[in-house]
């Protein structure tokens, strides 16, 4: 077994979720933070069978756009007071999947 564990736009996250669950995959959904962009995503959970875990990527390839967006307030320690609007291209996800020991339910 794995855990799909991806990092999605807050705007993408329902949409990801139905579809999961449609095709019969449970997951859980957690409030996250961007460490760079200090603004709220969304953490999707997703414990699924080995041969499971391509059908799950694909369906948040399918769901999450990427986005690009303007920032106004780029995080460097010594940044002078002008400020230069930056573009970052936020991804449809970020997805790592790893193993699991075990998986219980009581
Ligand atoms: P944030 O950390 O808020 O990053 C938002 C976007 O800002 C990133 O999009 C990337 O385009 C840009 N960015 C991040 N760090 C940067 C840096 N040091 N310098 C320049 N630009 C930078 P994504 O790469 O699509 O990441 C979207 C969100 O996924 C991230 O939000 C973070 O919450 C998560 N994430 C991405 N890679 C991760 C990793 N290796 N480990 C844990 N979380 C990760």
């Amino acid at each position: 077994m794995k855990l799909v564990l991806a990092i999605v736009k807050d705007d993408d996250a329902f949409d990801i979720m139905d579809t999961l669950n449609i095709e019969g995959f449970s997951v859980t959904k957690l409030a996250s933070t961007g460490g760079f962009l200090k603004v709220g995503n969304t953490t999707l959970i997703c414990g699924v069978e080995d041969e499971k875990v391509d059908n799950v990527i694909e369906i948040i390839k399918q769901k999450g756009k990427s986005k690009s967006q303007i920032i106004t307030q780029v995080p460097m320690p010594n940044a002078t007071t002008d400020v230069i609007p930056t573009q970052v291209t936020v991804g449809g996800a970020t997805i790592f999947v790893l193993d699991v020991d075990k998986f219980i339910k009581i």
